[in-house]
């Protein structure tokens, strides 16, 4: 099954965040950045509106130059107290939508829908229902892009800023890249840009139509990255790095929405068998099994049961799950998707292998 993983990236964070504050900056030219002193002053632009963008004015822009170019502009100097209070509101939000979330810098996070989307259309639709959240409750704008890898939806939620949605599909991304200036791929910017217009490479379709063996042969480790990265190849997870886990889940949709209970069984064994890879790994133990289940018209229930001890029992969960979907056994729904997820987590404790004789719950 493909991947569908959304890159979610603030716009103009620093200024939008004065603008929320201050409407009556709305629409103008926001400078965030150093003191211009009239021209004089030294230091760089943080960020800017983006109808400060429409005078050249750029991130990491001389303050002098901004000056010079918008001298009516509105120049701020910068409040991280409350950039960093919004960043979290907004990693809170997005955090929701996914457990498999990483993010990037202050104002950007990837998250993982694979398991929650049959189509790109509905992968869409989170990133609209994303966007939309954020805006009610931070009063910020985001824009997400929508692509099978993480360096796709990079380059994606750059296309249509401010406010944009842009999605890339493994059928589609080759030609909607093919025209775009290289530096639109991460890690390409100003200076390694000549090494690649010297060889006559200046588009994204340039690169990706050269052969792996000549990439290599004229810009070695970086130009073998960049020329996966154009042609699909980028297996890296969307994983949070620090921090400690709460929870382990996963949850499948169904091709098409069923009744049929060798189905239904057949894919918690599969998603308790994928959970059951990390819980082995990290030798982690839990208290909670939580079932998820999903109706048709996007119904949805879970059930959760704590035991009064750490268990780490692959077989254990597949009983408990199977116990807790009884209650809807005789529902004349059809089931959209199931999901399991263990929580109440302790690392490396004495987990019990269990059978349904010791089964005690509270
Ligand atoms: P970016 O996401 O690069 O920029 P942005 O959010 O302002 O604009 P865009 O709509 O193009 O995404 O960076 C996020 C914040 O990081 C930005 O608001 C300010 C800060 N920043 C700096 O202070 N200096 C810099 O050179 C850059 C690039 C960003
Ligand atoms: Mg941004």
């Amino acid at each position: 099954m493909g991947r569908f993983i959304l890159h979610c990236d603030l716009d103009c964070f620093f200024a939008a965040v004065e603008i929320r504050d201050n409407p009556q900056y709305k629409g103008k030219p926001v400078i965030i950045g150093a003191d211009p002193k009239e021209g004089k002053g030294r230091g760089v632009i943080s960020t800017c509106s983006y109808e400060a963008r429409v005078f050249g004015l750029h991130s990491g822009m001389p303050i002098s130059q901004a000056y010079r170019r918008c001298p009516h502009g509105i120049y701020l100097r910068p409040n991280f107290t409350r950039y960093l209070k919004a960043s979290k509101k907004v990693m809170k939000i997005i955090k929701q939508y996914s457990e498999d979330f990483q993010q990037g810098g202050i104002d950007e996070a990837y998250i993982e829908v694979s398991d929650k989307c049959r189509e790109f259309s509905e992968a869409k639709m989170i990133a609209e229902r994303i966007q939309k959240d954020i805006c009610e409750k931070v009063g910020i704008g985001i824009s997400i892009g929508c692509a099978p890898t993480k360096s796709l939806a990079k380059i994606a939620s750059d296309l249509n800023k401010p406010n944009g949605i842009t999605v890339f599909t493994s059928e589609n991304y080759k030609e909607q890249l093919k025209d775009l200036d290289i530096t639109r791929i991460p890690g390409i910017g100003k200076k390694s840009k000549v090494y690649f217009y010297n060889k006559g490479i200046r588009t994204i379709g340039n690169l990706s139509d050269i052969s792996l063996n000549h990439i290599i042969k004229f810009f070695g480790k970086q130009g073998k990255w960049v020329w996966q990265i154009v042609n699909g190849i980028d297996n890296r997870k969307v994983k949070e790095f620090h921090g400690k886990r709460k929870s382990i889940s996963a949850e499948r949709t169904f091709f098409t929405d069923t009744y049929d209970f060798n189905e239904i069984l057949s894919r918690f064994e599969t998603i308790n068998k994928k959970i059951h890879k990390t819980v082995n790994k990290n030798q982690i133990s839990y208290k909670t099994i939580t079932l998820k289940i999903r109706f048709e018209r996007f119904q949805t229930f879970t059930r959760s049961r704590t035991f009064p001890y750490h268990i780490q029992d692959e077989k254990f969960v597949l009983n408990t799950i199977l116990d807790l979907f009884k209650e809807f056994s005789s529902n004349k729904k059809k089931i959209r998707l199931v999901g399991i997820k263990l929580s109440n987590f302790e690392k490396n404790h004495k987990a019990r292998q269990t059978n349904l004789l010791n089964y005690v719950c509270i």
